[in-house]
């Protein structure tokens, strides 16, 4: 399929690229951290080569949400920002941005976030998990109350939140020792990521903001699978909703999240999620540069689904998401 809009894709700024290091084989690091730094060489000879006409582009991860000392975060990231922002305006028919955002401090994460959207022309935000603020070893998620004023800014300014992944802090992963191999996109990115969506779903943030849009890569981190389960569990005791929230949580799943094929180039797994979320709220994505845009490319482009929802997935769904005009 020609003209497709990929949307997890990101690249480093010398300051962050070392926090993608230690993820894949050391003897892959030379040509990853090359992907990474890339924007308009390589990066564009494979969009071209894969049929995907534009990029929203989003710095690696955990670089911001990961600097606990709130100054330099805002630091890096206005600095990624103003760098991609400059990329953008160069190819303006290749490429959007997502901010990236120092959590640590909400005024700054809103200022930033307006300055991104208002000014850069940005359309949306992609904040890699919780934020690390003021020590190392804390871990602060975003369905908090001090998180309040930033989801109005994010309902006000209208543009989406993409909720990428990141590994849970060592003190949080005993789970974890002595298998390492869990860590990172093999399994404890989806955990992490599923567990902050279904906090954001129970806290009652949609029924503040009902119109509100989350993005989850990687199919929606195993969440299609699992929403009827965590609505449903152990019915027969007719047990009542333990948190604020004031509807099911599928909800929510269904009207403010949208997810996208990042990483997970699988039919069944796709018409599962076309199952329950539906078509209009999939996106095709690759995850460059930890995936391959042609593993996911030649996959999309002809798997099982009727040419109506390859359009919408492929490309569509985005425009109007976005609202890019092409
Ligand atoms: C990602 O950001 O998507 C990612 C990493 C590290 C390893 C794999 C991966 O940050 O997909
Ligand atoms: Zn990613």
């Amino acid at each position: 399929m020609l003209g497709k809009i990929a949307l997890e894709e990101h690249y480093a700024i010398e300051d962050t690229l070392q926090d993608s290091n230690g993820y894949l084989p050391p003897e892959t690091w030379d040509e990853l951290s090359g992907r990474l730094l890339d924007i308009e060489g390589r990066r564009i000879d494979e969009m071209d080569e894969n049929g995907v006409q534009m990029m929203i582009l989003s710095l690696n991860a955990p670089a911001v949400q990961a600097i606990h000392d709130r100054e330099r975060a805002n630091e890096i990231a206005k600095k990624s920002n103003d760098m991609l922002a400059e990329w953008v305006q160069r190819n303006p028919r290749r490429f959007r941005g997502f901010a990236a955002l120092p959590m640590q401090d909400v005024e700054m994460a809103c200022a930033e976030l307006e300055r991104c959207v208002n000014q850069l022309g940005f359309v949306g935000a992609l904040v890699n998990g919780f934020s690390q603020i003021d020590t190392e070893d804390s871990a602060v998620y975003y369905d908090l109350p001090q998180y309040e004023p930033f989801w109005e800014v994010m309902a006000e300014l209208n543009v989406p939140f993409y909720l990428h992944p990141r590994n849970p802090l060592p003190s949080m992963a005993q789970i974890y020792e002595g298998h390492p191999w869990l860590l990172g996109p093999t399994w404890a990115f989806g955990q992490e990521t599923a567990v902050h969506s279904l906090r954001l779903m129970a806290s009652g943030l949609f029924d503040k903001h009902p119109n509100l849009q989350i993005i989850l890569g990687h199919m929606g981190e195993g969440l299609p699978y699992s929403m009827w389960r965590v609505d449903n569990r152990n019915k027969w005791v007719g047990d009542q909703r333990a948190y604020p929230a004031e509807k099911l949580l599928g909800h929510y799943f269904q009207n403010n999240f949208y997810i996208t094929t990042s990483g997970n180039f699988r039919t069944q797994t796709l018409i599962d999620a076309m199952l329950e979320i539906g078509s209009d709220r999939i996106l095709f994505s690759a995850d460059w540069p930890f995936e391959n845009i042609d593993h996911a490319a030649n996959w999309f482009d002809v798997c099982s689904i009727s040419e109506d929802d390859r359009q919408k997935i492929g490309r569509k769904n985005a425009m109007r998401l976005f609202n890019i005009k092409l």
